[in-house]
């Protein structure tokens, strides 16, 4: 970072907090935010669009009217440089007469990266880059895996007990962590493109893995099941929910055809996946969904899966929530624990959540 003031930092970590208004519901495109400030007062403020047009810029600029004129613009995200259904955002800031823009993260869209900077500049307008990157960083890191590796980012959420337990065999769904931990992980879900978990998990607990929280329960993600044999029953209630909320089945060719008919009669659509010694490969699987356009993958079940998906280094960030309760005899163990950590793993974040502790951990 260079050349950023205090007021910068306050500014742009406001500008980071808007953005996240609208994690998970920009489609491909990063949901950045943007406020412009003039004089000590936010005149404008933009977040990226549902869908993910118009961008942000376009929002504040149009809020702030003349106001924008002389004003300092915080972006969380280069701003554009290419030509969409609207100008670039980069040339929008100059006819808007902003005369700074402080910018947070680079954009690695070769259509973008370094030019939208150099717009401004060529402008005369001083341009500030790098503050609050890191932070920045955490609400666009699906956009950035996506660019980068070509697969979403997959967040492994677990929810462990006291004893190291993620549940008990036979049980269905056993409450671990409390009311606010729920409603935090359902939070997350909303802010995913998609969210994940193997059949075991199907037949045991028979999850929704919707975000039921009021307000936003337009906001659930698309519902991936790891069944390459499609055993998934066709009256689950993922199943039942499909055609309001988007079931995908990661099943094999060689699955059953009658179950395969069932599950499509009931709405769910059926990806047919490379075959990895009799299950789905894993990062062809990701690969596909980085195409489909899934930049934000959350992973909630169960040990096995969570293990697999460990095992082939395709985990970009674990968070684990940690109870006081017991599970007792019957439980099924956690594949890891605060103490034995997966290697690569360094701890970003600690909060509680009522009496749970919820710990983020990113690879290094
Ligand atoms: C901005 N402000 O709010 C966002 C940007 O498909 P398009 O034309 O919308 O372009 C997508 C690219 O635009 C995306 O890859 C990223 O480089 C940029 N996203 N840029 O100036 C925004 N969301
Ligand atoms: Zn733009």
């Amino acid at each position: 970072m260079n050349g950023g003031t205090q007021t910068d930092l306050r500014y742009m970590a406001a500008a980071i907090r808007h953005a996240r208004m609208n994690l998970g519901r920009t489609g491909t495109n990063p949901s950045v935010g943007t406020l412009l400030v003039n004089d000590g007062v936010i005149v404008g403020r933009g977040v990226t669009a549902p869908g993910g047009r118009p961008h942000a810029e376009t929002g504040a600029i149009a809020e702030a009217g003349e106001l924008a004129r002389g004003s300092t613009a915080y972006v969380t995200l280069e701003p554009c440089a290419h030509h969409g259904r609207t100008p670039p955002c980069a040339n929008a800031l100059v006819t808007a007469g902003v005369s700074r823009v402080v910018i947070a993260a680079s954009d690695p869209d070769p259509r973008v990266s370094g030019k939208g900077a150099k717009i401004l500049r060529d402008a005369g307008i001083e341009v500030v880059e790098g503050i609050l990157a890191q932070e920045a960083v955490e609400g666009l890191s699906g956009y950035l895996t996506r660019s980068l590796k070509k697969r979403p980012e997959v967040i492994l959420k677990l929810a462990i007990s006291a004893d190291g337990m993620i549940g008990r065999l036979g049980a269905g769904q056993v409450a671990i962590t409390g009311e606010i931990a729920r409603r935090m992980v359902h939070i997350m879900r909303a802010q995913s493109d998609a969210i994940m978990v193997g059949t075991g998990t199907v037949e045991a607990d028979d999850p929704e893995l919707t975000c039921r929280l009021a307000g936003l329960e337009k906001r659930s993600p698309i519902r991936i099941i790891l069944d390459g044999k499609l055993r998934m029953s066709s009256t689950s209630k993922l199943a039942a929910t499909a055609p309001d909320v988007p079931v995908w089945i990661a099943g094999l060719a060689s699955a059953d055809a009658g179950k395969r008919a069932a599950l499509e009669a009931a709405g769910c659509r059926i990806l047919s996946c490379e075959e990895h010694f009799g299950t789905v490969a894993l990062p062809e699987l990701l690969d596909d969904l980085g195409a489909e356009g899934i930049s934000s993958l959350m992973l909630e079940g169960g040990a096995e899966t969570a293990r697999n998906v460990l095992e082939e280094g395709l985990v970009d960030r674990i968070v684990l929530f940690t109870s006081s309760a017991l599970v007792g005899t019957g439980g099924i163990a956690s594949p890891l624990d605060p103490a034995h950590m997966p290697d690569g793993f360094v701890l970003v974040r600690e909060e509680t959540y009522g009496s749970d502790l919820r710990r983020d951990y990113v690879k290094a």
